[in-house]
């Protein structure tokens, strides 16, 4: 009998504490996540791990897509916050004209985490936290690997991501920061695919039009190289030999490329960013503090390895 009594005065006190500690248990949380779009396999990758963990969790999640337009994100946000949602999860696709939904969601007293992107704003007390990869060294690791592919000297093209996204901006100068160190490497022609495959295939068309000799192209992201690497095919060149090609992301498209033997590198930028996502959620809400940035760790992959690896790759 007294063991009973202790069992059921420990729980109740387990409860007490829970309550006053106003520690939102996760299956009561209510999200709500505006995401880009779908443009390229890392983006599915990545919804696909939010969502998973959202289940897992028990976490109800409102799930927005944006179709790539930040008049949708924005729309989106508003909503969330109409609705009172507990927290609200953005990717943002570009890095400006986030200040007033921002606001918005501050003085309505809703946390918002960033995935994957940043925001340029003002007032950092406007997020709680980005999860993001450090996108700017990812760019310096593709431009220190192709500058000693290249011995230090050729022409590069460039295919660039969304104009105005963080991954963009960054991407591009830590490849600029790594090959300034060669003057013997030139970016000879530089243009957005907008992170897809059929604009990475459009533009690649292009940049092989015109006439200039290309020894390399450095991608932002996989997507684009994969289109782009049709684009060399059709023009009876042999991409991966005859042209060197390096992108972002290590998606298992990159890896299937990387075994046919026509992209030579890749550098890993993780999606799987959901568990990271919604452990700092239930940080916050439980009103506890968060770092301002949470980084993924990241490699790069070689066409060597790629075999070896491609079984065991989980996006
Ligand atoms: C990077 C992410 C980028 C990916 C692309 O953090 O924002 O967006 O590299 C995706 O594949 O479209």
């Amino acid at each position: 009998m007294v063991a009973m009594n202790w069992r059921v005065w420990f729980v109740l006190a387990v409860g007490l504490v829970a309550t006053i500690s106003g520690g939102a248990r996760a299956k009561d949380l209510v999200v709500g996540f505006s995401q880009i779009g779908a443009e390229s396999e890392w983006r599915t990758a990545e919804s696909e791990s939010i969502r998973g963990e959202a289940a897992k969790r028990g976490v109800t999640l409102k799930f927005a897509d944006a179709q790539q337009k930040q008049e949708n994100q924005i729309r989106a946000v508003r909503a969330f916050i109409a609705q009172g949602v507990d927290a609200i999860i953005v990717a943002p696709v570009v890095e400006t004209g986030w200040e007033p939904v921002l606001r918005e969601a501050k003085a309505a007293g809703i946390p918002v985490v960033l995935a994957d992107r940043a925001v340029d704003v003002s007032d950092p007390s406007l997020y709680a936290t980005l999860v993001s990869p450090d996108v700017v060294e990812e760019g310096r690791m593709a431009g220190r690997w192709l500058a000693k592919r290249l011995d230090g000297k050729g022409s590069i093209v460039e295919l660039a991501g969304t104009p105005g996204s963080s991954p963009a901006i960054d991407r591009g100068k830590g490849f600029r920061e790594a090959i300034a160190e060669y003057p013997g490497l030139k970016i000879v022609k530089s243009q957005t695919g907008d992170f897809t495959r059929s604009k990475g295939k459009e533009v690649m068309e292009a940049f092989l039009k015109s006439g200039q000799k290309i020894d390399a192209l450095y991608a932002h992201n996989d997507d684009m190289a994969i289109g782009a690497i049709q684009a060399i095919e059709d023009a009876g060149k042999k991409p991966g030999v005859d042209i060197v090609v390096v992108s972002i992301d290590a998606v298992k498209g990159a890896f299937e490329a990387m075994v046919a033997g026509k992209l030579n590198c890749t550098v890993e930028c993780n999606p799987l960013l959901g568990p990271a996502i919604f452990d700092a959620i239930e940080t916050i809400v439980a009103g506890k503090p968060v770092a301002k940035k949470i980084s993924m760790k990241e490699r790069l992959f070689e066409q060597g390895e790629a075999r070896e690896l491609i079984g065991n790759r989980k996006y």
